[in-house]
């Protein structure tokens, strides 16, 4: 199949239609698509604009458009920033608010009103939200494979300056004990229903070292308030992790003495299929690493004349140690040069030059290295919910007589 056909969602749609009903596979389908229509039905739940020109919409989600980013700088604003919900955004009184710990692993459960949260040394750091999903798509434009979910492209991410209080610093105030194992924090919004299960309000668990190094409450995003579609009046940041893990619209938060589950870490977000064991990989924690570049999905660019291409590149394993861009559908590559390359972990920017001298279809390719080695892949390893899709992807452009 020549990627260059084929509409992703059209590609989603008719492996969907194809897919025999099979036991679990089939539940699968309908609780990772949310039981929502994948596209074409607007975007029930979120209450920004999502003008087509920034957004495309899926289901109760939407992704930015990277071509938006070419005229922003390092951090997405928060009218372009990527939303995902289970359900809908729910507007939450910052003024009657509270933050609930308890919980076995707590000497001191209590709670925190936002003005306590705000009153709280605070800290302030780029983190990039990256859905695990993003790039599902190319599951099926580029390899073939089935799959269900969202079918996002590469515009399930962004990087913004997030501000809050260390997550840290309020377990300490509840009396974290030594014997605590796991924090569970969950969302005000609506519980989450899929083909007829209730599986409650959306939680997952963070073990109690990841809470204590960098996960931040959430306050502030690029200078604002947050959004209340991206969890007002707080929500987590867990730097690295899979965008799941930074629940919005916290109301409270478990502390155990012995390990906890919920749907999100037993039945979603962890690796299903035949690469892996029956009941599942190991829930999902660390991001992948990928690229992306800053161009309309079928680009036209002019022949004969340079254009210098920007692009974005990150990982969840660290540094960006280097960008390569290939034009010939990865016979020979170049570098890119670097724009951040100290950022962690949120994204590098990164830009080359390209004249080409042919009109008509090209593929434009970038592939990103990260400090610990790992390189993007030609080719993904297939899971049944398409998580974590770290192939390179093929960019469609037409040059043009110009
Ligand atoms: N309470 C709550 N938190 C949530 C979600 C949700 O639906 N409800 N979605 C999660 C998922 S899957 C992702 S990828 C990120 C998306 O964050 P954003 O919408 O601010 O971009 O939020 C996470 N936190
Ligand atoms: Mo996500």
């Amino acid at each position: 199949m020549p990627y260059e056909d084929l509409n992703d969602e059209a590609v989603y749609q008719r492996t969907r239609a194809e897919q025999p009903a099979r036991g679990r596979r089939d539940r699968l389908r309908l609780a990772a698509t949310d039981g929502e229509p994948v596209s074409g039905e607007g975007t029930p739940g979120i209450v920004k604009p999502l003008p087509p020109e920034t957004f495309i919409a899926h289901g109760t989600n939407a992704e930015m458009r990277w071509e938006a980013m070419r005229d922003v700088g390092y951090h997405v604003p928060n009218d372009r920033f990527f939303v995902r919900n289970h359900t809908s955004t729910p507007i939450i009184d910052a003024a009657t608010w509270r933050l609930e710990l308890h919980g076995a692993g707590l000497r001191n459960p209590r709670g925190f009103g936002y003005e306590e949260l705000l009153a709280l040394p605070a800290v302030t750091q780029d983190v990039a939200i990256e859905c695990a999903g993003n790039g599902r798509s190319f599951f099926a434009a580029q390899q073939g494979e089935e799959i269900f979910g969202t079918p996002w492209r590469l515009g399930g991410i962004g990087v913004a300056r997030w501000r809050g209080v260390p997550l840290a610093t309020v377990l300490e105030r509840a009396g974290l004990t030594p014997e605590a194992v796991d924090v569970m924090p969950r969302g005000l919004d609506d519980g989450y229903v899929a083909d007829g299960v209730d599986y409650g309000r959306v939680r997952r668990p963070i073990p109690v070292s990841k809470a204590l190094k960098d996960v931040i409450l959430a306050y502030e995003m690029n200078d604002q308030p947050l959004p209340p579609d991206h969890g007002h009046p707080v929500r987590l940041i867990v730097p690295s992790w899979i965008g799941l893990a930074s629940i919005k619209w916290v109301g409270d938060i478990e502390v155990s003495t012995s390990p906890l589950a919920s749907p999100w870490n037993t039945e979603f977000y962890r690796m299903f299929g035949e690469a892996y064991p029956p009941e599942g990989g190991v829930p999902l924690t660390a991001q992948g690493i990928r690229s992306a570049f800053e161009l309309p999905w079928d680009a036209t660019l002019a022949a004969g004349r340079p254009h210098v291409l920007h692009g974005r590149a990150w990982s969840g394993n660290g540094r960006i140690a280097g960008v390569e861009v290939s034009f010939d559908g990865g016979a020979t590559w170049h570098r890119a040069h670097l724009r951040d390359p100290h950022v962690v972990p949120a994204w590098t920017r990164w830009h080359i030059t390209w004249t080409s001298q042919r009109t008509g279809p090209h593929t434009l390719l970038a592939r990103a290295t990260d400090e610990t080695g790992a390189v993007q892949p030609m080719r993904a390893t297939h899971n049944d919910y398409g998580y974590l899709f770290d192939a390179v992807v093929r960019h469609p452009v037409t040059v043009v007589n110009g």
